[in-house]
C-alpha cells in the first residue's frame, strides 16, 4: 500500500514530493530555515530533520517518502539533532535581539523558543563584520545571516537578477553581493524580496521613522501624508487582525493621531495614472509606434528596464509613478492653494514596498533641491510609530481622508494587486476610444497568481492582446520572447514583486502564497464596495485637470507627470 507510519500514524502518500510536506499535511509542523515552497531546494539548514527507521536522521525536506517507511518527527534523537544546530547557528549569530528589526517576527528567535534552547554550548563569535547601509531600501548585517541561502535564491529564481552569492569558504563563508561588494555598487533594484524570505535580520528595511517624527514636530512644516493602496489590506496583520482586512479608515485615523496634518490618498494618484497612461497608450496604438507599451509605476521593474531592456525603454509609459505624481501635484501647485512654498510642506508616503524609497530619492523627482516626495516609510514602519505611540489599532474609530487627494474610485485601489493596472485601464480604453461608457468592468483573466496572464479584448474594432507579469523572474521571460519573436502585445504591465503591491517586502513580515491571496480579495473587495470603480469617473481628478493640469498628456501634464529613462 502507498502509505507510510508517521508517529505511529497510517499516512497515505499522495503526491507529496517529500515528508516535510507528508508531516505538514497532517498537520505536524517540522521546523526549517531554508526550505520554501516557492524556491528550490536547498537542503542544507538541517533543522526539520527526521528519524526513518533503518536509515536514521535525515533531512525532511530533501528525502521522498517511500511506501512502507517508519517516521519519528520529534524522537529524543531528533530533539537532539535539532536543538544542537539551532545551538551552533545560535553560537554564530549576533545575538542583540532587542535591537534587531526583526525582534518579534525572527525565525531563529522564535525556534529557539519553541525548542527550548537556553544554553549555548559552543563559543561565542567574535569577529563583527561591518553592516552594509549603501542601499537606499535596505540594510544588510552579515552578522545576522544564517546561511540558509534564502535570498540568495529568491534574488536568482523569482527575480531574476542574482546579485547575491556566497562568499568566502568554510567557516569564513557569507552570503554577499559580488565580490563583497555593496548593495548599491550592484544591479540590485531594491525590491527587497530578499529580507522578506530572509528568517532573521540579516537583510531587513532600512529604518526612517525617526525622520517621520523629526518632521511631525517641525512647527515649520506642514507634513502630509500618502498612503498606497495595498497598505490597507495588509496594516492590519501587525495588530492581530487577518490579512485582507480592509483598515483604510483605521490606517487614516492612526495617522491623524501620529500628527499628520493632511492625511491623503495615493490611489487618487493612481486614477490620474490610469488616464495619462491609457491616452498615452491610445495614441500609440494609432501610431503604431512604442508598442508594446509596458507599465512604469513600478520602481523595482524600471530600474531592472535600465539594467535589462535597454531596447525596451522607450517601450515604458512615459508615466511617473503615482507616488511620484502625487508629490509633484502636492508641491508644484496645491502648495500655492495653501500659500506655502515646496519646501515648507514635507511629503510622506506610506507604501508596502522598498524600492519606493530608492524612487523618491531619484535625482529627476527634486526640483530646485526640493524632494516631491521627502520620506518613504513602509507598511512595516507605520506599525512601528503606532506601537510607539501606544495607540490601539484595533479601537481606532474610522476616519476619512482629506480633501482635495482623498477621493478614490476602485480602479486606483486594484493597482495594489497583479493586474491591476492593467484592469484600470482597459475600464478606461474603451470609453476613450469610443465615448461609450463600457458595460462590463471586471476583466478576470488579468487577476490571480498566475505567471502570466493574458487577454484580448476588442477596442473598437481592432484586438487588442494584454499580458501581466509579476515577480521579476517572469518579465524576464517575457522580455526574451518579445525579443525572439514568439510574443508579441499591445499593453504589458509588469509589478516586481510576486503578487504585485500587496506582496511588497515593505509589508508585514509573511511570504506565503495565502496570507497574498487574502490581500488581494481585499483589494478586489474594497474595489467591489467603491461607489464609482472607473479612474475616468473621479470628480477630484477632473478638477485637477480643470484647475492645473488642463488635459491629459498636455504640456503642464507632461512637465507635472512624466518622466524619461536612462540606461
Ligand atoms: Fe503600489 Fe502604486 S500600486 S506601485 O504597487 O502604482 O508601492 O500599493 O502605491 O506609486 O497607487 C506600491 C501599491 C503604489 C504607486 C499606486
Ligand atoms: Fe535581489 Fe531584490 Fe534583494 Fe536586490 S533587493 S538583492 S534585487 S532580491
Amino acid at each position: 500500500k502507498n502509505t507510510v507510519l508517521i508517529d505511529g500514524q497510517v499516512v497515505e502518500i499522495n503526491g507529496e514530493k517529500n515528508i516535510l510536506e507528508l508531516t505538514r499535511k497532517i498537520g505536524i509542523e517540522i521546523p526549517t530555515f531554508c526550505y520554501h515552497s516557492e524556491l528550490s531546494l536547498y537542503g542544507a539548514c538541517r533543522m526539520c530533520v527526521v528519524e526513518v527507521e533503518g536509515r536514521g536522521i535525515m533531512a525532511s525536506c530533501s528525502t521522498p517518502p517511500t511506501p512502507g517507511m517508519k517516521i519519528l518527527t520529534n524522537s529524543p534523537r531528533v530533539q537532539r539533532v535539532r536543538r544542537t544546530v539551532l545551538e551552533l547557528l545560535l553560537a554564530n549569530h549576533d545575538r542583540e535581539c532587542t535591537t534587531c528589526d526583526r525582534n518579534g517576527s525572527c525565525k531563529l528567535q522564535d525556534l529557539a523558543n519553541r525548542f527550548g534552547v537556553k544554553k549555548i554550548r559552543f563559543g561565542e563569535r567574535d569577529v563583527k563584520l561591518p553592516l552594509d547601509r549603501s542601499s537606499r531600501s535596505l540594510v544588510r548585517d552579515p552578522n545576522k545571516c544564517i546561511l540558509c541561502g534564502d535570498c540568495v535564491r529568491m534574488c536568482a529564481e523569482v527575480q531574476g537578477i542574482g546579485v547575491l552569492d556566497f562568499v568566502g569558504r568554510g567557516s569564513k563563508t557569507v552570503v554577499a553581493p559580488a565580490f563583497k561588494k555593496n548593495l548599491a555598487e550592484v544591479e540590485c533594484v531594491n525590491c527587497g524580496q530578499c529580507g522578506a524570505v530572509c528568517p532573521t535580520g540579516a537583510i531587513v528595511v532600512k529604518d526612517e521613522t525617526d525622520r517621520a517624527w523629526a518632521a511631525i514636530n517641525d512647527p515649520t512644516k506642514t507634513v502630509v501624508v500618502q498612503v498606497a493602496p495595498a497598505v490597507r489590506v495588509a496594516l492590519g496583520e501587525e495588530f492581530g487582525l487577518p490579512p485582507g482586512e480592509i483598515v483604510t479608515g483605521k490606517i487614516v485615523a492612526a495617522l491623524k493621531r501620529l500628527g499628520f496634518d493632511k492625511v491623503f490618498d495615493t490611489s487618487i494618484a493612481a486614477d490620474l495614472t490610469v488616464i495619462e497612461e491609457t491616452n498615452e497608450f491610445i495614441k500609440r496604438l494609432g501610431s503604431g509606434e512604442r508598442l508594446p507599451q509596458f507599465t512604469s509605476c513600478c520602481p523595482g521593474w524600471v530600474k531592472f528596464a535600465e539594467h535589462n531592456g535597454a531596447d525596451f525603454l522607450k517601450n515604458l509609459s512615459s508615466c511617473r509613478s503615482p507616488q511620484q505624481m502625487f508629490g509633484s501635484l502636492v508641491k508644484k501647485y496645491w502648495a500655492k492653494d495653501l500659500g506655502k512654498k515646496p519646501e515648507e510642506i514635507f511629503v510622506v508616503s506610506i507604501m508596502p514596498c522598498t524600492a519606493k524609497k530608492y524612487e523618491a530619492a531619484l535625482p529627476h523627482f527634486t526640483t530646485e533641491g526640493v524632494a516631491d516626495v521627502d520620506l518613504v516609510l513602509t507598511t512595516q514602519e507605520l506599525a512601528r510609530m503606532i506601537r510607539e505611540a501606544g495607540l490601539v489599532f484595533d479601537r481606532l474609530d474610522v476616519e476619512s481622508f482629506d480633501t482635495p487627494f482623498g477621493f478614490t474610485t476602485g480602479a486606483g485601489v486594484i493597482f495594489g494587486a497583479t493586474g491591476g493596472v492593467a484592469e484600470a485601464v482597459l475600464r478606461a480604453a474603451h470609453e476613450f476610444v469610443t465615448g461609450q461608457p463600457i458595460e462590463q468592468i471586471n476583466f478576470e483573466a488579468v487577476r490571480g497568481f498566475a505567471d502570466r496572464k493574458e487577454a484580448t479584448v476588442e477596442l473598437d474594432g481592432q484586438e487588442i492582446k494584454v499580458a501581466v507579469v509579476h515577480g521579476l523572474g517572469n518579465a524576464k521571460k517575457l522580455l526574451a520572447e518579445i525579443r525572439e519573436g514568439k510574443a508579441d502585445y499591445h499593453l504589458i504591465e509588469v509589478m516586481a514583486c510576486p503578487g504585485g503591491c500587496i506582496g511588497g517586502a515593505g509589508q508585514p513580515i509573511a511570504s506565503d502564497r495565502e496570507t497574498k491571496r487574502q490581500r488581494a480579495k481585499g483589494i478586489y473587495n474594497a474595489d467591489k464596495l467603491s461607489q464609482i470603480r472607473k479612474a475616468q469617473d473621479n470628480p477630484m481628478v477632473a478638477k485637477f485637470y480643470e484647475r492645473w493640469l488642463k488635459e491629459p498628456n498636455s504640456s503642464a501634464a507632461h512637465e507635472a507627470l512624466h518622466t524619461t529613462y536612462t540606461n
